[in-house]
């Protein structure tokens, strides 16, 4: 049985920068990785037209300098091969590989109260101890994959678009079916429709969506960020999401229709998610969501011209924002083509699947490929997929059966030496996700230096601490227009999931002075033996 000082699960964008952050503080660590490449999201969402919605500058590592002057986007809105390409690049720009372990999927984790260590099993059978235990497991990673009647008759494929097969998959000449209309299937489906003989979007919620306004990086715009990268960053960490967007001064009923669309137009043409915060109150006042989702429901209008699909392809259910929105290239415009059919499952639900397609109770869909863009088990799917055994022999499920309960978003109480980056309870799927986990990176690693310093063997999150944590989370929530619409964001996107808002809805600024003052604290909150 091997050793180290911490074990970290996952070796996406968290793991990597939370080895390197360790590594600073002069902590050893080991990363177990499940896949044979390191990457996490950005290894499996391989499907075509995979980009990040949020700019390439901002949507990279802060902590070094020179790799912020080295590195070159090609583009506004990175795509999936690049971000790749970045995160292999930062492995072997830091040396990050040798102390990551492949194939080495976490089954268990056990807590020996006795020795105050950690015992992880992983699928391969290899075994590790580890005074802490860290998961980097992803906030949208475990993927949600439907199943209908008749399914495995299909003669057809079938694909996961958060499993994409590392192969090209050729949809020339193909009839292509993609279930789910959310980033992923917004994304891929002008795309698709550029090649497959036959597209059909099935669609059961219209979601709201910006154009993503991407171009190609000039060399003057990347000299120009480069020149003032300090304060961009400082901007960033100072915004409330983490994309460097600083909410309007006026609320949005305070100023004329005029001003009004004018600032909504502006926002609408240049900001992708900032567009949220073209007034402070979108997303807490219901009349102030009005205006905006009609703003956005008469621009998405705009670029249908059939009135029958206009109707179906624009959201009427809920409010901008309540739920995550999209940044889209050519989404709307794709169902212009001759090509491309809109299913909407909503009114014809999904019966079964046959050997040649799929079946609603409108007609047969024939089809020779289907995707399944159904998006995720969020925030706690990744963390409760291995066995994770605490204290008195409880495990995570069992403890947060009712949702999940942590102090500061950090860990749990019963599960000692245990830690969470960008989970529940921290601003996490609302924030610029890069920029929550650099955070907790460097936070974890100073609390872990810390402890080591001062000769504590075992910490761990109080009940109380972790109660009074939670209940504020469900008040700020409260505080805003989330809880209106069912979503990832309060366990509204899977069956029987308890209804929790899960992730920090008071920004990242205001999260880090909650930070900042558990640390002055010598980590209040936290026993420590
Ligand atoms: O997943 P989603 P996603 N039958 O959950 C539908 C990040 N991301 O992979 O809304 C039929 O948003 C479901 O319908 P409904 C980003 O944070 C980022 O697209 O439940 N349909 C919905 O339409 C994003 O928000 C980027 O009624 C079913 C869709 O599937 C998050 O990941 C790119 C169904 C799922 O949408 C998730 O995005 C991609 C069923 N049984 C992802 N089950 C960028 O940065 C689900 N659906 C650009």
């Amino acid at each position: 049985m091997a050793h180290t000082e911490t074990l970290i699960v996952g070796a996406g964008l968290a793991g990597l920068r939370a080895l390197y952050a360790l590594r600073e503080q002069g902590i050893s660590a080991v990363v177990l990785e499940a896949s044979d490449e390191i990457g996490g999201v950005w290894n499996h969402n391989r499907y075509p037209g995979a980009r990040c919605d949020v700019e390439s500058f901002d949507y990279s590592y802060s902590f070094s300098k020179e790799l912020e002057q080295e590195w070159r986007w090609s583009e506004r809105y990175p795509t999936q091969p690049e971000i790749l390409r970045y995160i292999n690049h930062v492995a072997d720009r830091f040396d990050l590989r040798r102390d990551i372990v492949l194939n080495a999927r976490v089954e268990e984790a056990v807590y020996d109260e006795d020795q105050a260590v950690w015992e992880v099993t992983t699928s391969e059978g290899c075994r590790w101890t580890a005074n802490t235990l860290m998961l980097c497991l992803g906030q949208l990673s475990a993927p949600k994959i439907p199943s209908y009647p008749g399914q495995e008759d299909f003669g057809g494929e079938v694909i996961v678009s958060a499993m994409w097969p590392r192969r090209q998959v050729d949809f020339t000449g193909k009839r292509v079916g993609i279930i789910g209309t959310g980033s992923s299937g917004m994304q891929m489906t002008p795309v698709i429709a550029e090649t497959a003989a036959h597209l059909t979007v099935f669609q059961r919620t219209a979601n709201y969506s910006l154009p993503a306004a991407n171009a190609p990086l000039t060399d003057e715009e990347d000299a120009r960020v480069k020149a003032n990268y300090d304060a961009r960053r400082e901007q960033i960490r100072n915004s409330p999401t983490g994309l460097g967007f600083q909410p309007g001064k006026v609320k949005t009923l305070d100023v004329s229709t005029e001003e009004r669309e004018a600032a909504l137009e502006k926002s609408y043409h240049r900001l992708g998610f900032g567009f949220a915060l073209t007034f402070p109150d979108i997303l807490l006042d219901a009349k102030a969501n009005a205006v905006a989702s009609d703003f956005l429901k008469r621009k998405m209008g705009e670029r249908v011209a059939d009135p029958e699909l206009r109707k179906k392809l624009v959201p009427n259910d809920h409010g901008f924002g309540t739920r995550r929105p999209s940044v889209d290239g050519g989404y709307f415009e794709a169902f212009a083509r001759d090509n491309v059919e809109l299913a909407d499952i909503r009114e014809h639900p999904i019966v079964e699947f046959t050997p040649n397609g799929i079946r609603t109770d409108e007609k047969l869909h024939e089809l020779d490929i289907v995707i399944f863009a159904t998006g995720f088990d969020a925030l706690t799917g990744a963390l409760l997929r291995p066995r994770i055994v605490g204290r008195s022999g409880q495990t995570l499920a069992e403890k947060w059966a009712d949702g999940p309960l942590t102090q500061l978003g950090l860990a749990t109480a019963g599960f000692p030496n245990m830690v969470i980056v960008a989970g529940p309870g921290s601003p996490s799927v609302l924030s610029n996700v890069i920029v929550s986990i650099e955070e907790h990176a460097d936070w974890f690693a100073r609390m872990l230096a810390a402890f080591k310093a001062q000769g504590i063997a075992e910490f761990e999150a109080t009940k109380a601490a972790e109660r009074a944590w939670t209940d504020y989370v469900q008040q700020r929530a409260r505080e805003t227009l989330y809880g209106t619409a069912n979503s990832f964001y309060n366990g509204g996107e899977v069956k029987g999931k308890p209804r929790v808002f899960m992730p920090f809805s008071g920004g990242v600024r205001n999260y880090r002075q909650h930070l900042q003052k558990c640390a002055d604290e010598n980590y209040s909150g936290f026993e420590k033996r």
